[in-house]
């Protein structure tokens, strides 16, 4: 037997008797000393912060133990069909607290911490958020394989493990600097390494064709190979006893590469091998929707799906299974075009390696594939030169040929000899250079393509594919995306958690419909006033955060206006810097009294691409805005702008709760769904947004009096450029704009210096791709409307409430039965 495969050995036990909840405070107790002592080798009395958080994981870990064992051994029994979700992104966020609240061990542990004298806070806050993602892409991924664990769902997710998740993000003299992300120094008590079910994965060489009983045949001759190590993670479900697995694939040499090199003598060389081979799965690529066409992203992304579609095949599939029978028991879920490299690895393995008929193996292709496309943006969507592919993997680049030269005999069949449209939909593209387009790939081969917001989806038939749509009309579909009540309400609010299960009953985290239940309840002053006293309450605990982490202040009474995602043009935190600026403005010049503002604290978080000049442009000017505005006395203090370095998903959950006003004003058809948006909505707090991505559907939702809309539609934006926009008429004829951007201009946040903004001034008067200046009047005035709102807290409390009640559809959990019900169709899992 291969070291994967299980031996048949066997106890009575079976399974090692770990108390199982619900358990006593002290068998706790017992089992944290236990790891403590055998696992990190110390005595209580002498153990540090650190040892005690790994102690307590590994106890977590115990208490989820046996039924992870269970479900793999079910699963291995059963064969139901599952969920295989390829993505190059995970971004998990903190373990610990998500984990105990699965297992129902939240009061258990603190009392058992407690009772050894150790505050389980500050345990919390020894561990390290895996980054291991960029933003919404990677979250999302993270609260779907949350969700499918909650709903028992069989689902493996694989990914890296990048040895660097997203960068740590600093500030030096408000300019953005990064620092690697060295989350696995202390060493990582989530996951379970098995170097000895490592596999082989092979790069480059040439192909060549060779006779097989008569028919020609092509094989592929790889030219050098790493090895794939897979790490486990435990997914706990929420208080259901479910625990699926997380696999991330961590790389590392072939003892053969360095043995050769080694014994001719060469050690640097083998040591050079060694590095270039970890290379792999050593740092996530920082780009959020810019790919750079990049050999080792590339690299990256066959050899995670290389890893795990043999896993898939070799280790969970039982010996002997038919093939023909494959889309009864799995369907590989594209997350985007990072993984689509993984269709024509599967076509090689079945084709060249098991010998099945091209057509045959097409077929099945078909069937176990599904795509998720998360962009509009045309310079998000992914391509391969031709030469690139060609060099790494020869043989992928023949089948791509193939599989291309297939689709558009189809399409010829349908649509004639128009010669435009086949170069159209060509998954071939021949301009610039030759390369091919991941996306087309994606769709010919998927059984589903599907956006993430009804709108999204719909340009994305119309706009972005719509020969395709055409030639598929009902390939494509929409799932409108989701997020994990569990640690988007749950963890990261337990108040407001308490308050909704003291009027509703428990109940609602699995089934968030049921926050409907809430509306009813705005009509009651003593509701409202309890739930604006959680509000406050968590103001309070972001201040206490934000002031031990930056010394930054939060002054009581402000509305916090928070606007928190990676840092895009598209995204348009210029917007709101422009907002904040036009009201500094309008104090400083006199013309309005600081005593009428409404007092506000801005929020921003975000990265920047490193290689993003304009959006770290963006970030130094927000820098040096807030510390001009939240120097000037001209204020009152009544504006302060607060910019927390290194935005995660752990400063996330403090932000999110605390905030009045949400802000998602990407110019419309620019974001294709937003995640942050959900969060906002269902913790209570109202979008000024434009009519984009979810925002439509929030906003359909929660109803138009208890959200602030601003800007144009999509429609009115293509009419726009249609007829020709120029930014700087917007300039000349707003007089509140002009002064903005000429106080900017004349070095005012840049100590007199005019040339360090120019760039981004320039590019607003002359281009201005997301049309900012186009949107600034319409967002003026949606924020004036939020000043008057805010006036009445008690009809804002009672809006903040419908939004929470209104909600419940953007739930992961509810994501995940659409999947389910419109592309995956794997069955109800048993109780
Ligand atoms: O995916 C999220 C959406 O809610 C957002 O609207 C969307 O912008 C985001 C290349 C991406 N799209 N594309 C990416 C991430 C990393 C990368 O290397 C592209 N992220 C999104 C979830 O659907």
């Amino acid at each position: 037997a291969t070291p994967t495969q299980p031996r048949a050995a066997t106890h009575p036990l079976a399974i090692a008797p770990v108390p199982s909840p619900p358990s006593s405070v002290d068998g706790f107790v017992k089992q944290f000393l236990l790891n403590l002592n055998f696992d990190r080798g110390v005595a209580l009395s002498e153990s540090s912060v650190t040892d005690q958080y790994f102690a307590l994981a590994y106890t977590v870990r115990d208490y989820l133990m046996a039924r992870w064992l269970e479900d793999q051994k079910r699963q291995r029994d059963t064969q139901a069909k599952g969920v295989c979700y390829l993505s190059a992104e995970y971004l998990l966020g903190r373990q610990l607290d998500n984990n105990l609240l699965a297992s129902r061990l939240t009061d258990v542990a603190s009392e058992a911490m407690a009772q050894c004298g150790i505050d389980i806070e500050a345990l919390r806050a020894e561990e390290v958020e895996p980054g291991l993602g960029n933003g919404g892409l990677g979250r999302l991924a993270a609260c779907f394989i949350d969700s499918l664990a909650t709903m028992s769902v069989p689902n493996i997710g694989y990914g890296i493990r990048y040895e660097y998740g997203i960068f740590r993000q600093t500030f030096v003299d408000g300019q953005q600097v990064e620092q690697p992300d060295a989350w696995l120094t202390y060493g990582n008590p989530w996951e379970f390494p098995h170097p000895e079910a490592a596999q082989t994965i092979w790069f480059g060489g040439y192909t060549e064709t060779y006779d097989d009983g008569g028919v020609t045949r092509s094989r592929w001759i790889p030219g050098w190979s790493v090895v794939a190590v897979p790490y486990n993670y435990m997914v706990p479900g929420y208080h259901n006893g479910r625990v699926n697995t997380l696999r991330l694939w961590s790389a590392g040499a072939t003892s053969s590469f360095d043995l050769r090199e080694f014994n001719s003598g060469d050690y640097q060389e083998a040591v050079r091998a060694q590095v270039f081979a970890e290379n792999i799965s050593k740092v996530l690529y920082p780009e959020d929707s810019t790919p750079q066409g990049k050999e080792l992203r590339l690299q990256q992304q066959y050899f995670f799906c290389a890893a795990s579609i043999r896993d898939f095949l070799d280790n969970v599939l039982p010996e002997g299974f038919d093939l023909e029978r494959l889309p009864e028991r799995v369907i590989f879920q594209l997350n985007d075009t990072h993984p689509v490299i993984a269709v024509p690895e599967f076509m090689r393995i079945l084709v060249d390696e098991r010998g099945m008929e091209w057509d045959a193996a097409w077929a099945l292709t078909q069937q176990c594939f599904a795509y998720t496309c998360h962009t509009l943006l045309p310079e998000a969507l992914e391509v391969w030169s031709v030469d690139l592919l060609g060099r790494l993997l020869p043989r992928h680049l023949e089948i791509i040929y193939r599989i291309n030269e297939e689709f558009l005999l189809e399409v010829r069949e349908k649509f004639g000899d128009d010669e435009m449209r086949i170069r159209n939909m060509s998954i071939i593209s021949e301009f610039p250079q030759r390369s091919v387009r991941m996306a087309y790939l994606a769709t010919v081969a998927g059984a589903k393509v599907n956006g993430v917001a009804e709108l999204h989806s719909q340009l994305l038939r119309d706009k972005v594919l719509p020969d395709f749509s055409e030639f598929y009309p009902d390939k494509f579909t929409n799932v409108t995306n989701g997020v994990t009540p569990r640690r988007f309400i749950r963890l990261a609010n337990p108040a407001l958690a308490d308050l909704i299960t003291e009027a509703l009953g428990a109940g609602w985290t699995v089934d968030l419909e049921r926050l409907r239940g809430l509306e009813a309840h705005a009509e009651d002053p003593e509701f409202r006033a309890r739930f604006a006293e959680v509000k406050a309450a968590n103001k309070r605990r972001l201040s206490e955060v934000l002031w031990h982490r930056d010394r930054f202040e939060v002054s009581d009474g402000h509305l916090l206006d928070v606007m928190v995602k990676r840092l895009h043009e598209y995204k348009r935190q210029m917007l709101k810097l422009l907002h904040i600026v036009t009201l500094y403005e309008r104090v400083a010049s006199g013309r309005v009294a600081a005593s009428d503002l409404t007092p506000r604290t801005f929020i921003f978080g975000a990265k920047a691409a490193p290689g993003y000049d304009m959006a770290k442009r963006i970030i130094h000017l927000i820098n040096s805005v807030g510390s001009v505005v939240n120097a000037d006395p001209v204020l009152e203090g009544r504006l302060k702008v607060l910019f927390p370095p290194n935005y995660n998903v752990t400063l996330a959950e403090r932000v999110i709760p605390a905030a009045d006003l949400s802000e998602q004003i990407s110019l419309a058809g620019k974001e294709a769904s937003g995640t942050g948006n959900m969060k906002f909505a269902l913790n209570g707090a109202l979008t000024i947004g434009t009519d984009d991505g979810a925002n439509v559907e929030i906003r359909e939702l929660v109803g138009d009096d208890n959200f602030f809309l601003f800007g144009q539609t999509e429609p009115e934006v293509e009419a726009l450029w249609a007829r020709g926009y120029r930014p700087a008429e917007f300039y000349r004829e707003n007089d509140d704009l002009r002064r903005a951007m000429d106080l900017i201009a004349s070095g005012a946040f840049s100590g007199g210096d005019r040339s360090v903004f120019e760039p981004i001034m320039s590019n607003l008067l002359y281009d201005d791709r997301f049309m900012v200046l186009a949107d600034y009047a319409s967002y003026i005035d949606a924020q004036e409307r939020v000043d008057a709102a805010y006036q009445d807290q008690d009809a804002w409390t009672r809006s903040a409430i419908l939004n929470v009640a209104r909600c419940g559809f953007f739930s992961s959990d509810r994501s995940m039965r659409d999947y389910i019900d419109r592309i995956w169709h794997t069955p109800p899992a048993p109780a």
